[in-house]
């Protein structure tokens, strides 16, 4: 072979040795999987919003959890990886936070929020986000997550982007969109949507995201009311 040939398949083979060493720890977002779980009990797989219960403190049987599940480019679980849950939209008056959260959160001053967490071994982080209210916008909700020792969203990698955001409580005293409980006056509200058919329809009730606000919404919000999960939120909606 002649030296030349040689060089250059040793070139090619440090070539491809280094891109999988490159591509090794970072997140990718194609096979990195987001589920969103009910009340511990159902769950949808790559779901298309975000759905938040306001809740204080641990209770797993109340909540809306987003499981988080990081791989690379090569399918391997990344232990360590930072994630982050960004509420990117500011200044609106339609979320009502609850004044504990489960995972470290940054308020941003204007009214963003970014909760993160990492990975265990086998590549997966929970967020117990809580929250009232419903949002509809362009990229309300991004996730990001970065290779182990990042810590900078900003150098991480977008796995999602959601146009929507929902909750079990929608609504509260005065016209409010949310008061931080659910209880009756939200299921009334969920009833409209519900009976009233596609004039009334909405996405703030259709938890599922299917385009109609159905029994399997029901389903889905009845759960959460049977417990009537609550919080106490002092802070300003956002
Ligand atoms: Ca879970
Ligand atoms: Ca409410
Ligand atoms: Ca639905």
């Amino acid at each position: 072979m002649a030296r030349f040939a040689r060089v250059s398949l040793l070139l090619v083979g440090m070539g491809l040795l280094l891109g999988t060493v490159a591509f090794a720890n970072v997140p990718d977002p194609v096979n990195s999987q987001v589920k969103l779980q009910f009340n511990a009990t159902n769950t949808i797989t790559e779901p298309t919003r975000i759905v938040n219960v306001p809740v204080n403190g641990p209770s797993p049987q109340n909540r809306c959890e987003l499981d988080i599940t990081v791989k690379d480019a090569a399918g391997t679980l990344i232990n360590n990886a930072r994630v982050w849950v960004i509420f990117t939209k500011a200044s609106t008056d339609t979320i009502c936070w609850c004044d504990t959260q489960n995972q470290t959160t940054s308020v941003l001053g204007d009214g963003r929020r970014e909760f993160h967490a990492n990975t265990d071994a086998a590549g997966f982080v929970e967020f117990q986000i809580s929250a009232g209210g419903c949002v509809d916008a362009a990229g309300v909700v991004v996730i990001r997550a970065g290779a182990p020792g990042t810590t900078d969203p900003a150098l991480a990698i977008q796995l999602r982007a959601y146009n929507s955001i929902a909750s079990m409580d929608n609504t509260g005293a005065g016209g409010a969109v949310c008061d931080g409980a659910v209880n009756l006056a939200d299921l009334q509200k969920y009833g409209v949507a519900h009976i009233g058919g596609a004039p009334n329809y909405s996405t703030c009730h259709d938890y599922n995201a299917d385009g109609l606000v159905n029994l399997a919404d029901l389903q889905l919000y009845g759960q959460h009311h049977a417990r009537n999960p609550n919080c106490t939120h002092t802070g300003p909606k956002w």
